[in-house]
């Protein structure tokens, strides 16, 4: 299953290596990706009920997976929003740049692993709606 969602974004299958003592996936930046890995961060312990995001990025690659649990990704391109269900370890979530994201709805047992491709730099995120909406119209 592979879909495209909005440009960058896509639910992408990754591979289970598994046998009789269970399951296991690898990812490799540069082959189960298409960046190198620069960094791996997860989101886990979420208060009920709070929304996490609400923010996009200029230039950040990342990768998400729910490891362990699920959630909710809205993402939003500045014309369409789409809203998916991470609930499968099996499945991961490309988010490219200048895409709004929202996370809401996190099972108390939520891990989210996120795999990026630059270390952390607060100067490229995009934090008010308004603003994400003139960067993309700026954009083109
Ligand atoms: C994203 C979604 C999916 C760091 O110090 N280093 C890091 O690598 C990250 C990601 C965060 N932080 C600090 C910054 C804040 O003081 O950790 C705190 C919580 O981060 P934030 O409020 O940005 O977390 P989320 O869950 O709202 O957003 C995160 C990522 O920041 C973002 O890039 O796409 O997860």
């Amino acid at each position: 299953m592979i879909d495209d969602l909005l440009p960058g974004c896509r639910l992408v299958p990754l591979t289970v290596r598994g046998d009789e003592r269970g399951s296991l996936v690898a990812i490799e930046g540069g082959r189960d990706l298409p960046f190198a890995i620069a960094r791996v961060y997860y989101v886990f312990g979420t208060t009920a009920g709070v929304d996490r995001g609400c923010h996009a990025h200029f230039k950040l690659r990342q990768l998400a997976i729910a490891v362990a649990g699920s959630c909710t990704m809205l993402l939003d391109d500045g014309q369409r929003r789409v809203s998916v269900r991470l609930d499968d370890p099996a499945v991961g979530l490309t988010m490219g740049p200048m895409i709004w994201r929202e996370m809401s709805d996190f099972s108390p047992d939520c891990v989210l692993m996120v795999i990026a491709d630059t270390v952390y730099d607060d100067s490229d995120y995009i934090r008010e709606y308004d603003d994400f909406l003139a960067a993309v119209k700026a954009a083109g």
